[in-house]
């Protein structure tokens, strides 16, 4: 058994507690946690490491969607529109997959882990990327994608997609968890989306989907106008939208589910989404890089719905830090308190991902929960408590060290 002492534990529960010359002592679970003097008083035999000054101790850090398959771009995609993107990433993703090697792989998830991502969530759109996931020291969730939308080619994409899921759970573990993604109502086909919503209720697992991420989506799916109709002409010359949005929510129904974006959700789609068991992932930087509009996260606040962080991959963005991701949002979201915004988003970063990952037991710090969290070392005291979150988000690039069920990983 260990102790880490730290002057301040954030711990991420419900009421934020946070524990000033705290420690925690733990094996694979988190055995007790508290003050250090009492924690080192009732754990006599546990070696105690005291951490620099000014340290922190939180859970980990959980990015709830990336796509790895992308992590060779740097430069070769089109930024600033949506549809332009998108046309770029048809011409450009076998070069890009191509040139995407073990160690590509290996680097994007040492990036991630790094910044304290112990837990991710990973699109997988061709199942490249499924060995490297499997060999990651973090948590992995595995969302085996599925898209395409015309009628004459969904027996073979069922056909492609079974084979994927069924090869990812041949690697099933406690730190591999396979599970579906459907990759948006413009591009995937109601009987695609049925059968792997289907899949995810039969065998409880979780789904995830892009939703509403651009104006050009929501142009299209409400009126089947805007620039949509012309990209998608490309591999249907009678492409009209499949679903309406509430249609397509609708679907997800007694489903676990993980919306991705949600940028153009009405008041009443985002109410839509608070009655299912859903969680929403932000993507701010992608969304920005896309030109896409900004997550309204005061109607997500309201509705009560669940927020949590994602990078996407890099294909639209330049890094997979997640302080990178949060520092962004602390800048763009200026309609709401800047110290409240930055508690909100450790929340979203830890707890919330972690629960929509299905990793209850790595969400927040506990005595019985799992010993995943990670130390961070900040540059000078932080006198008043409210302002520590903000001054983590701040300064935190890489963390000092990264505990997975109790082993140190980083
Ligand atoms: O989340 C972003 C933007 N929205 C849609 N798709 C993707 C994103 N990042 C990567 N993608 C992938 C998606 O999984 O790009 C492809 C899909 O495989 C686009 S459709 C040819
Ligand atoms: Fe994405």
């Amino acid at each position: 058994m260990k102790i880490l002492c730290a002057d301040y534990i954030i711990t991420c529960n419900d009421n934020f507690d946070i524990i000033r010359d705290g420690a925690i002592c733990f094996d694979k679970k988190i055995v007790q946690i508290g003050k250090a003097n009492e924690v080192i008083q009732n754990n006599p035999y546990a070696k105690v490491k005291r951490l620099s000054p000014n340290s922190v101790i939180m859970p980990s850090m959980v990015n709830t969607h990336v796509h790895l398959e992308f992590s060779a771009n740097k430069t070769t995609l089109i930024y600033g529109d949506f549809i332009k993107w998108l046309q770029s990433v048809i011409e450009k993703r076998d070069i890009l997959k191509k040139s995407c090697d073990v160690e590509c792989y290996e680097n994007a998830i040492e990036q991630m882990l790094e910044s304290g991502v112990l837990i991710f969530g990973a699109v997988s759109s061709f199942g490249e990327d499924m060995q490297s996931c499997i060999k990651a020291p973090q948590k992995v969730v595995y969302f085996n994608e599925i898209l395409g939308s015309h009628p004459d080619m969904i027996d073979d994409i069922k056909f492609n997609f079974d084979k994927r899921v069924e090869k990812s759970f041949k690697f099933k573990s406690d730190n591999f968890i396979p599970a579906l993604f459907v990759h948006a109502p413009y591009s995937t086909h109601p009987l695609l989306a049925k059968h792997v919503i289907n899949l995810a209720k039969r065998d409880n697992l979780l789904i995830s989907t892009h939703f509403l991420e651009s104006m050009a989506e929501r142009e299209w799916i409400d009126k089947a106008e805007g620039d949509f109709g012309e990209f998608l002409k490309i591999f249907n010359k009678n492409a009209k939208p499949m679903y309406s949005s509430m249609e397509y929510l609708d679907l997800f129904k007694e489903c676990k589910t993980l919306f991705v974006h949600t940028n153009c959700c009405t008041d009443k789609e985002y109410e839509k989404i608070a009655t299912l068991d859903a969680y929403i992932s932000h993507c701010l930087v992608s969304n920005r890089l896309l030109n896409n509009p900004l997550l309204n996260l005061k109607s997500i606040m309201q509705k009560n719905i669940p927020l949590c962080i994602g990078t996407d991959g890099l294909s639209s963005n330049f890094s997979l830090n997640i302080w990178d991701e949060l520092r962004g949002m602390l800048f763009a979201h200026t309609d709401l308190d800047i110290l409240k915004l930055a508690k909100y988003l450790l929340i979203a970063a830890t707890k919330n991902g972690a629960n929509a990952l299905g990793l209850k037991e790595s969400a927040y710090l506990k005595e019985g929960k799992n010993a995943d969290m990670i130390t961070i070392v900040l540059p000078q005291k932080v006198e008043d408590i409210e302002q520590l979150p903000l001054e983590l988000i701040l300064h935190t690039n890489k963390v000092k060290s990264g505990y997975i069920d109790g082993d140190r990983y980083v």
